[in-house]
């Protein structure tokens, strides 16, 4: 299969800015959060996605209100640049009413279809045929819109996937597979559950292009997205994209992590997709010291005002228990 061409693009500096703001918006949600779960604040079981934040910020930053995102686990953030005020995402961990689940389920399986939100199973890979049948619901109604799926590197090897790639290739239907590559699937590293380098590779079984590209570099992964995004919305099928990246803390908060090396974690730590990012904008005088304070300054009040109103607001009550059943 021949090679996927560069797709050129050029960012406004406002939008260059966006961007900026959106990985420090979601790096400290996530580090909050991790504090809030050690003050037994959450009630629920919180993946933080800390280190992969280009991921989400990259994919989601070209997409429309009407394409759909499947995300994962780890994809708070694509919640939030998806839509969801950070008050209700908040709002959505503490299971309060004025969570996007007003309170009637962990906090990870929440969809918002207004805005294109559907909701994760906890079943690995199992979002992945869903995703493909979105997909076909958009090719059937012959509008362009896009379908994002994301899953784990582990999530590959489960047969969900490799049904729902097959289904997408077969059909050609509009659809980006997001392949978050964190090393691990859970305390696995990835050579003990794969025997190739590249999950992108197994696009080539099914009939698409796969490409493995850096995941903590939010611009390759920009890039990368539009020219998948546009091959979808013009008829030309799935693409596959692999974002090689590292998860900083454990499968889950409550994961220790005991299985990695520190010097390895170090490594990963030296390439962090932020200070990468904030070197790239202030040497193209971009960014300069106070617009850095100025937006940490405005991300740090969002989430404070997200806390209090999280911490504030009403618990489900049991009479609302059934309320909003489908069936
Ligand atoms: C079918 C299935 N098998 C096992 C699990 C338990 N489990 C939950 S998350 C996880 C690891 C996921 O790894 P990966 O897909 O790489 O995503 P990551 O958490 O690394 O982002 C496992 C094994 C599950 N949820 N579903």
């Amino acid at each position: 299969m021949p090679p996927i061409k560069r797709t050129k693009f050029k960012l406004a500096p406002e939008q260059l800015l966006d961007m900026f703001h959106w990985l420090k918006l979601i790096r400290a949600f996530d580090e909050r959060l991790s504090i809030l779960v050690r003050q037994g604040k959450v009630r629920s079981g919180v993946y933080t996605g800390i280190g992969q934040e280009a991921i989400v910020v990259g994919t989601c930053f070209g997409l429309r209100r009407e394409d759909y995102i499947c995300p994962l686990h780890r994809d708070l953030g694509a919640f939030l640049m998806k839509g969801v005020e950070p008050r209700v995402m908040m709002s959505q961990m503490f299971a309060k009413q004025t969570g996007l689940s007003k309170g009637r389920d962990s906090a990870l399986h929440s969809g918002v279809s207004e805005l294109g939100i559907f909701g994760n199973t906890s079943m690995l890979g199992a979002n992945l045929p869903v995703a493909a049948g979105l997909a076909l619901t958009f090719k059937m109604e012959r509008t362009d819109n896009v379908v994002v799926a994301y899953f784990g590197e582990g999530a590959s090897n489960v047969g969900d996937f490799h049904e729902a790639l097959n289904f997408a290739g077969v059909h050609r239907l509009p659809i980006v597979f997001v392949c978050e590559n964190n090393q691990y699937a859970y305390s696995v590293p990835i050579e003990r559950s794969m025997a190739i380098d590249d999950v992108a590779d197994r696009a080539h079984s099914y009939g698409f292009d796969g490409v493995a590209i850096n995941g903590n570099d939010v611009l390759a992964v920009y890039q990368s997205t539009l020219g998948a995004l546009a091959r979808a919305r013009g008829g030309e099928g799935p693409t596959l994209i692999e974002c090689k990246t590292y998860r900083w803390h454990g499968h889950s908060e409550h994961d220790k992590a005991f299985y990695r090396s520190e010097e390895e974690l170090a490594m990963w730590k030296s390439r962090d997709p932020i200070p990468t990012f904030t070197s790239y904008l202030q040497a193209r005088h971009v960014l300069t010291d106070d617009q850095i304070r100025d937006i940490e300054a405005r991300i740090s009040q969002t989430i404070d005002e997200a806390v209090e109103y999280a911490t504030n607001a009403p618990d489900p009550l049991p009479e609302d228990a059934l309320t909003d059943l489908y069936a």
